[in-house]
Order: structure tokens, then sequence, then C-alpha cells
């Protein structure tokens, strides 16, 4: 049988906030972990439009769609496509979940939550020519799930090839987040076993892995056992993980020994009430600045996430918040506008109140306002989040945050990564063009490097000024 996998690419691909950097860095997981219930002897091609063309001049038997909420129209014009010529169209994803009935025109059959449950009988019933049209998951479990079929992934297109997840889902409940919509009918939160984790970190080459997790700390008794397993495997890892898990007990510091080296933080506001309002009650009263100061320690980079628009916001936010990310010498800062995705808490709510002016799928990138706002008006909302971006990574402030760090290392990573990761598009695009992203892996496994306490303090005088663009990042931070 001939397979064809597709991730459509997201709608910014013809738009001005189009960063291919950005969407050259991590594989299509999900579909190279569906491809691994496939039969040996099927024709496989995966293709991910995010990095390649998805050429549309083949006739496969069976196509397979992943849809994200700014994906879906790509996707269902895929799918629309591939339906005329003939092939059997299977929608599945975040989007199709919240939104069954819209997908449902355009495919055979939809998948509702994750699918390693419903794809194997899907592919039973499909092989017997009794196909359902809806299936919908019920079983959670990652026992026994079969290696992902890493060798469909193009690795030499992406800057992290090594993405990895081993849980699924998260502990909490925000308002805004998918989670609950996606893992309704069935456990919400459920890790692999530890030994099959560990053989799949061990399956990966070099050293760099980025665990894209929603929560890697959400369950102390595995995330202790993997960091033990981890210890001696000389990785350099990034991850994300909630305030609340970096305060407690001591798994944070199992992390750094184990590698962890960057971790993404979901601080999301500062505001008790607006934290009321996204029931983020993982977050209320925590102390935020000791998290900083305790990743820190640690030599661990950290990218905040943070949230405008919730409901308590007005126009201070962004300033507050920029100026609290240069204070507190956050690496990276990820500035979301609110969004209201289907099938979250938060759009019932707005849905309810009339709030929601949008249903075009398009605009909820994150970038845009798709609700009534309260506290500013829709296009102050949008200048204030460009202003924000625009703000945290001028070279001035991104100097000024590396140099709050307590060793020139941790401000040379800090510099670096930062610099890096915003401010040099063009050579990002040369390097994207000409095929060479998977050969910046050494330079992002520098910077990754640990920090030690012993490392020197601040010196007089602070070099950062004096970098030389010939000294290569190795000697910088090494
Ligand atoms: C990688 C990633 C990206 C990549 C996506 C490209 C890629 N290569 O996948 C990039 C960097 C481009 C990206 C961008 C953004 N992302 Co993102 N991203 C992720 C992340 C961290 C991992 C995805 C992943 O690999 N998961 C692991 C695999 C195994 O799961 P999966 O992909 O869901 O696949 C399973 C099922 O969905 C199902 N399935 C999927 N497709 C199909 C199809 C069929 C036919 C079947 C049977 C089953 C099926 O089966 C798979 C196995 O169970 C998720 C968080 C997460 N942990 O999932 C966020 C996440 C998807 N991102 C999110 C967000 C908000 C964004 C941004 C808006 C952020 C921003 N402000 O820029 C943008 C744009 C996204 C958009 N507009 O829709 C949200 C999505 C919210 C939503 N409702 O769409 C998530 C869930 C994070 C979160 N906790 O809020 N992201
Ligand atoms: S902590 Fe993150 S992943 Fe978990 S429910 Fe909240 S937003 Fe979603």
């Amino acid at each position: 049988m001939k397979v064809k996998l597709i991730l459509p690419a997201l709608t910014e691909a013809e738009s001005p906030f189009w960063r291919p950097i950005k969407y050259s860095l991590f594989p299509p997981l999900g579909l190279a972990t569906l491809a691994a219930y496939l039969d040996p002897d099927d024709e496989i091609e995966l293709q991910d439009q995010h990095v390649e063309n998805v050429t549309l001049n083949d006739s496969p038997d069976l196509v397979i769609i992943q849809v994200y909420i700014t994906n879906a129209y790509r996707a269902y014009s895929f799918a629309d496509h591939y339906r005329k010529q003939g092939a059997y169209v299977i929608l599945g994803g975040l989007h199709v979940t919240s939104l069954p009935e819209e997908a449902a025109q355009h495919a055979d059959s939809i998948f509702l939550g994750p699918g390693e449950d419903t794809f194997p009988q899907f592919l039973r019933d499909f092989k017997n020519r009794q196909p359902k049209k809806r299936y919908t998951s019920s079983i959670r479990t990652l026992e026994g799930v079969p290696p992902i079929r890493r060798d469909l992934i193009k690795r030499h297109l992406y800057l992290v090839p090594n993405s990895i997840v081993v849980t699924r889902g998260c502990p909490h409940h925000c308002t805004f987040c998918y989670k609950d919509a996606f893992f309704e009918g069935g456990k919400t939160f459920y890790t692999q076993a530890t030994d099959d984790a560990l053989a799949e970190i061990d399956r990966l080459p070099g050293r760099h892995l980025y665990f894209l997790d929603d929560h890697l700390l959400g369950n102390v008794k595995f995330a202790s056992a993997l960091f033990d397993g981890m210890k001696g495997m000389n990785r350099v890892f990034q991850s994300a993980a909630t305030v609340d898990s970096i305060l407690r007990g001591n798994l944070i510091e199992k992390a750094a020994e184990a590698g962890l080296r960057s971790l993404f933080v979901g601080f999301e506001t500062f505001s008790p009430a607006n934290l009321k309002q996204s029931n983020k009650k993982q977050n209320l009263q925590k102390d935020y600045k000791k998290a900083v100061k305790r990743l820190h320690d640690l030599g661990i980079m950290i990218n905040g996430s943070f949230v405008f628009g919730l409901d308590e916001d007005n126009h201070d936010v962004f300033k507050r918040t920029v100026e609290w990310g240069i204070e507190n010498a956050i690496t990276t800062s990820t500035y979301h506008i609110l969004t209201p995705y289907p099938g979250t808490q938060l759009y019932a709510d707005m849905k309810k109140q009339g709030r929601i002016i949008t249903d075009n799928w398009d605009r909820y990138d994150t970038r845009h306002v798709v609700y009534q706002t309260k506290g500013m008006l829709p296009d102050e909302l949008e200048e204030g989040y460009r202003w924000a971006y625009r703000e945290f990574y001028t070279w001035s402030n991104i100097t000024r945050a590396s140099l709050k760090h307590d060793s020139v290392k941790h401000m040379l990573k800090h510099f670096l990564y930062s610099g890096g990761w915003k401010k040099f598009e063009p050579l990002w695009n040369f390097i994207i063009k000409t095929r060479n992203l998977n050969n910046m892996l050494p330079i992002l496994e520098s910077i990754l490097s640990k920090v030690n306490s012993k490392d020197k303090p601040l010196p007089e005088k602070i070099p950062l000024a004096g970098v030389e663009p010939t000294q290569t990042i190795q000697q910088l931070v090494h």
C-alpha cells in the first residue's frame, strides 16, 4: 500500500510573521509516531510543508494529515485534492479533536485525541474494508508503543532532529490550554515506561535532545527515574516545566545533573486575578523570582512564556512584562496574545459571553486578537504585543539581561543564544536554503554546555562588546 503522511505548514508560511528558522526546528513527531504502526512493506512518504514542498501529483492509497488550528484550511485543501483523486483520506490532531464536524466534511475518517490506540484499530478495519467514519481515543497508555519511525524524518532539514516526547498531556487544567479537550474521555497525563524512554534516548545520535513534553517534571517518580538513568549519558537537553515544579523538592537539581541546560517556563502573567481566570493554580502565590534564581544557580537558561490580553491586563502590562524579563535575566521570551482555542473552557466562556469576534482559524495564531478585550482595545493589544517582542530583543536589552548573570560564561551563553535566535534571520535563511541547518547543531550544543559554580565571576571590564566575529562560539563558551 502507498501511504502519504502530510504536516501542512501553518498559515504564517505566507505572512510577514514567517520565520523559516522557527518552523525548521522540530520534525513531525506525531506523524512519525503513527507511521510506526504501518506495515514494513508499505511504501511510505512523510512530507512536512514547513521545510519542503508537498508534491500533489502522486497517487497514494491512504493519506494521513495532521491538523493544527492554523494549518486547518491548508489541510482541508490537501484532503479535498486527494479525495478527488480517489485516495482514502484521514484527518486527526488537535483541531480535528476540537471541531470534528468541520473536519469530517473533508475526510473519509476522522480521529479524536491521541492516535496510539485508534490508528492501529483503523488499520485493521481498513484492511478488512470496514473503516469507520470516526475514531475516538479512549485507551491511554504508551506501553508497548513501537519505536517512532525516525528513518522517515529528513534529519538534515531540522535544527533539532533529536526532538522527543516521553509523556503525553499534563497534570494541570489551565482554561486556555487545549489539553483537557484533546485528552477528553481518558487519562489526561501519562508517561512512557522509564526504560522505554531511556532506550529511545539511546537510539538518538549526538548529544543534544529537545523534550517537547508539555511538562517533563509533571510526574515526579517518572522524571526522577528518567534523570537518574540519563546521568551517565553525556547529554545536553532542553525542556518545559511549571514554576511550581521548579520550586518543589530537588527534581530540578536532578534534571540539571542529567544535562538540562534550558527550560521553557509558563509564567504567563503576574496578576493573581488573571491566574484565577486561567485556572493556573500551579502559579498562584508562587515566587517567580525564587524559581528564576534556582534555575540560574544551576546554570539553566530560561525561555519565559507570557500571555497578554487576560481580563485584568491594561496598557502597562507590556512594559512591566518586558522589564521583568530583562531584570530577571530571562534568556528568551515568548509572548502570546490570549487565544481562546475552540474546545477549551476559555472558548466556551467567551462564546457564552458573546465575546468571540471571528471564526477565521488562520487568525488563531496567538498574534491576532480574536475576542472582545476588556482592559484595552484590540489594536492596542496587538501593537503592545509587537512592541514587547521588538523591545525585549533590542541589542541593548539583550546585553542588559545577559549582564545580570553571575558568571561570564552564563552571560556569554545568554547573549549568544538570545541574539542568535532573534538577530540573525538572514543568516538562518541562508543556512536553511543551503541545507546546512543540521551542521549548526555542534554550535547549539556548545552554547548549552554546563555552567559550573566555579566559573569565573564578572571581571571589572566586561568583554561582551569586544566579541570578535572571527572567534568561534566554541572558543567563547569553553
Ligand atoms: C513541535 C510543536 C510546534 C512546532 C509544530 C511543527 C511540528 N513539527 O510538529 C512549531 C514550532 C511550528 C509550533 C508552533 C506553534 N505552536 Co506548537 N507545539 C509543538 C509541541 C511542543 C509538540 C508537538 C508534538 O510533536 N507532540 C508530540 C506528538 C506525539 O503528538 P501530536 O503531534 O499531537 O500527535 C499525536 C496526536 O495528535 C495524533 N494525531 C495527530 N495527527 C493525526 C492524524 C491522524 C490521521 C491520526 C490518526 C492521529 C493524529 O496522533 C499522534 C500520536 O498520538 C506541542 C506540545 C505537545 N506536547 O504536543 C505544541 C503545541 C501544539 N503548540 C501550540 C502553540 C500554541 C503553538 C504556536 C501558536 C505558538 C506561537 N505563539 O507561535 C505556534 C503555531 C501553532 C498553530 N498556529 O497552530 C499549542 C497548540 C494549541 C492549539 N490548539 O493549536 C501546543 C499544544 C502547546 C500548548 N501546550 O499549548 N509548535
Ligand atoms: S500547565 Fe501548560 S500544558 Fe498544562 S494545562 Fe496549563 S498550559 Fe496546558
